[in-house]
């Protein structure tokens, strides 16, 4: 409904938008400040999931939902309350939890879309890659990079639970997806040693020359160890200067760049006590909490969490994070290679805050 001063003008605007809208056209001057707002006004939310919920219905699921082909997975997806029930973390990032019983095993299969895992809590389960089978260790971060065949296997006693990060409404937005179910057996079989990509490239600073790297330029190395992470973080805080946090980012370590095309992940250590300064980066973070609990201030929300809650971050939220019991180490996962391959990066953090 229009309303000018004057009733006929109102009548012939009214049937004009009608007319434009029948005809799939759409003014700019009634949505540009929408379309384009001064700084980025997100419809993905801070929000905060707590483990002892994500944990509780995954394993309901865990006995009332078999795995078959078909579903292939037994995932709980973190759907954002800003997104209109989809099932999307941030409107660019998937993100969720996967449940593997005892003797489980989750089919084979490949798609265009990016993943990493990052294990929270279990033992005996192993993703094979392209026919490498990396062992799962809580801490650990596996990565499938896209179009490269998967298959998840629980040869231990005890339920396993892993965090999934993928780039599925990126691929989704580009209408990109492609997706093929491993033909003929439920599982790849194993190359006769595991963790080949490991004990190939997993040797911080050294490249090995003779070897190949796989053609489309993605990460050589799938798996990054706890203990790996642990020591890097423990070394780095012991620096004069670090003030009491320390992050590493998991990359691929043949070209420096990050995990995934799309995707990158860390580890942020924050020690007791200690604050991060307040940031704010183009592009959604969901934060999983691997130890300890804290606050964050996201914006104008504060969510204070504990072990494996989760938590998104907003594109352009002013965040900062602090630890209140303990040392805390917070998994970072973040769609920044996007948006940087993009040119749309940009960040600012203490007097150069935008908000
Ligand atoms: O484990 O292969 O959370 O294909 C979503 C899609 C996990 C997987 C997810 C997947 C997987
Ligand atoms: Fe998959």
């Amino acid at each position: 409904m229009s309303s000018t001063s004057d009733p006929s003008l109102d009548e012939a605007l009214d049937a004009f938008y009608a007319e434009v809208e029948a005809e799939d056209l759409a003014p700019l001057w009634t949505q540009v400040k929408n379309l384009m707002p001064m700084v980025p006004r997100p419809a993905t939310l801070p929000h905060l999931w707590r483990w002892e919920v994500i944990r509780a219905l995954a394993e309901r699921a865990g006995t009332l939902v078999p795995i078959d082909r078909g579903g292939d997975r037994r995932v709980l997806a973190l759907a954002n309350p800003g997104l209109e029930g989809k099932p999307f973390a941030a409107s660019t990032l998937w993100a969720a939890v996967q449940y593997l019983g005892p003797r489980e095993s989750a089919p084979g299969h490949r798609h265009a879309a990016s993943a990493l895992r990052f294990v929270l809590e279990g033992e005996g389960v192993w993703t094979t890659v392209d026919g490498d089978a990396c062992d799962m260790h809580p801490g650990d971060v596996v990565l499938t990079p896209k179009h490269r065949w998967h298959d998840h296997c629980n040869g231990g006693d005890e339920p396993m639970l892993w965090f999934d990060g993928l780039d599925i409404p990126i691929v989704s937005a580009f209408d990109a997806s492609f997706f093929e179910a491993y033909p003929v057996a439920d599982l790849q079989p194993v190359d006769g040693e595991r963790n080949a990509n490991l004990r190939t490239h997993g040797w911080a600073g050294l490249r090995p020359v003779d070897l190949a790297t796989p053609p489309d330029g993605g990460s050589p190395l799938l798996a990054y160890p706890w203990a790996g992470t642990d020591a890097a973080l423990t070394a780095l805080l012991a620096e004069p200067g670090a003030g009491g946090t320390a992050a590493v980012e998991f990359v691929n370590p043949t070209t420096g760049a990050s995990a995934l095309p799309t995707l990158s992940c860390g580890m942020r250590r924050i020690t007791a006590g200690a604050s991060t300064v307040p940031q704010q980066q183009v592009g959604h973070r969901v934060v999983v909490v691997y130890r300890g609990t804290g606050r964050s201030r996201i914006g104008e929300v504060e969510v204070t969490w504990g072990p494996h809650d989760m938590f998104v971050i907003p594109s352009w939220a002013v965040v900062a994070h602090q630890a209140t019991g303990g040392d805390a180490d917070l998994f970072v996962l973040g769609d920044d290679p996007a948006v940087r391959a993009l040119g749309l990066y940009r960040d600012a953090e203490g007097e150069e805050l935008v908000r």
